[in-house]
């Protein structure tokens, strides 16, 4: 098990926020994902085995978001 925190630009709102955990989630392996707002950090636990932060990057930018980093 990994922990990660990434850097998300672009999140204004609630409906930001869900659609950067489900692009998280998408990527496969991740038990956990915390968004900060105020702070702009996605907090990620997942299971290293199963994807990896790349992954999850993608996902991240796919849904249209700017990885910081
Ligand atoms: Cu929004």
């Amino acid at each position: 098990m990994k922990s990660e925190t990434i850097r998300v630009l672009g999140m204004t709102c609630d409906h930001c926020v869900q659609t950067v955990k489900k692009a998280v989630a998408d990527a496969g392996g991740v038990s956990q994902v915390d968004v900060d707002l105020e702070k702009k950090e996605v907090s990620v636990d997942f299971d290293d085995a199963q994807t990896d932060l790349k992954s999850i990057i993608e996902n991240i930018v796919e849904a249209g978001y700017e990885v910081e980093g």
